[in-house]
């Protein structure tokens, strides 16, 4: 009881609260950035509408799901139909028509896992992946875009916690541990389980928005201006909530058997989920569901050496919360 109220003393501090929303702000890209950003895949849609009329360009990730920092690569996905293409064609061709329209560092490659261009904007030095026909990940962008503007805390969260796992080299899915989709989707549902919620389960309401995309059903509530203020009752604050965030992945979450969902809004066990196994690479160290692909689990590329990194490093923020005299800084250190 005597931590507790300690610790309640700590949070109360309003300079602490002050200095992560400080850091927010200064990770918030400015406005000049986005329009910079518009502009740029304003031109590719000009190149790729000539060579594919009827395809469509969008952008995903990190530059429309509103969780981007300044400074972040940008995402676009080229949507053609035509279900006869031939992908690594038609990514070459498309690096072709980059490369001669003076675009600079074109590559394909064709053979990765998703397959894409890269390629970088010699003016404003934007760097740019784009791939092909990955609907599926336009239509998660949505999800998480609405689920932002519920409540600006979450925003807030998400900032704070993509900038601690960048500083602390958690940020990898090639070194095993967590891609910044899979941490927004630890937000969202951490304040899902915050009593009072401070966010809702928009898949488990009236579906107001609906789509099949590879045979997946897509459908959730998403005239999500109807839920301004529903976090309201809760009055925590983007201290508090870091604290508890860190801490229920440090010492609160049950990694033997849990696995998180937002989804249903809840904790599902990795039983009925079939995630109790190893198989072939993945290993369900860390389970994390994602929204629309519910036999795609985002902890699968997390081995039995970066989990041991992954749950120290929380164990780390979580500690420096509780006893740092200025966590504000100490939580990013470099590592
Ligand atoms: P950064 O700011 O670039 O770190 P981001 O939100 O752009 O963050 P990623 O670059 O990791 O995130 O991924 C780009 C988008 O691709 C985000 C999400 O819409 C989709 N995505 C990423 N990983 C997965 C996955 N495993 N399953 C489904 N969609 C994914
Ligand atoms: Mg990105």
């Amino acid at each position: 009881r005597m931590l507790k109220r300690q610790m309640q003393c700590r949070l109360d501090i309003d300079w602490l609260n002050a200095a992560f929303l400080s850091i927010y702000e200064s990770l918030v890209p400015l406005e000049e950035e986005t329009a910079k950003q518009k502009q740029f895949f304003m031109l590719l849609e000009k190149l790729v509408s000539k060579e594919w009329p009827e395809a469509r360009l969008y952008l995903y990730g990190s530059c429309a799901n509103s969780f981007g920092v300044s400074k972040s690569d940008i995402d676009v996905c080229l949507a053609i139909e035509d279900a006869e293409i031939n992908k690594s064609k038609v990514l070459l061709k498309l690096a072709d028509i980059l490369q001669s329209d003076n675009f600079q560092k074109v590559q394909a490659l064709t053979r990765a896992r998703v397959p894409i261009v890269k390629l970088m904007e010699p003016v404003s030095g934007i760097s740019c992946d784009i791939c092909l026909n990955n609907v599926l990940a336009v239509v998660n962008t949505k999800l998480l875009r609405d689920y932002a503007q519920i409540d600006v805390r979450l925003r807030q969260l998400a900032f704070i916690v993509k900038h601690w796992a960048k500083s602390r080299g958690v940020n990898a899915t090639y070194q095993g541990t967590l891609s910044s989709y899979a941490y927004v989707l630890m937000c969202i549902h951490f304040l899902q389980q915050r009593r009072p919620a401070i966010l809702p389960c928009l898949q488990e309401m009236g579906k107001t928005y609906s789509i099949i995309v590879d045979d997946i059903q897509c459908a959730y509530f998403d005239q999500v201006e109807k839920l301004h203020g529903f976090g309201s009752r809760n009055k925590e604050t983007i201290a508090q909530l870091v604290w508890a965030f860190f801490n229920y992945w440090a010492y609160r979450h049950d990694y033997a058997n849990a696995v998180i969902s937002v989804r249903t809004g809840s904790i599902l066990s990795k039983r009925e989920k079939d995630w109790t196994r190893r198989i072939g690479n993945d290993r369900h160290l860390i389970c994390i569901e994602d929204p629309f692909e519910i036999s795609h689990d985002l902890g699968r590329v997390v081995d039995k050496f970066s989990i041991k990194v992954l749950r120290e490093e929380f164990e780390r923020a979580a500690d420096i919360m509780q006893y740092d005299p200025n966590p504000g800084v100490t939580l990013f250190e470099p590592y």
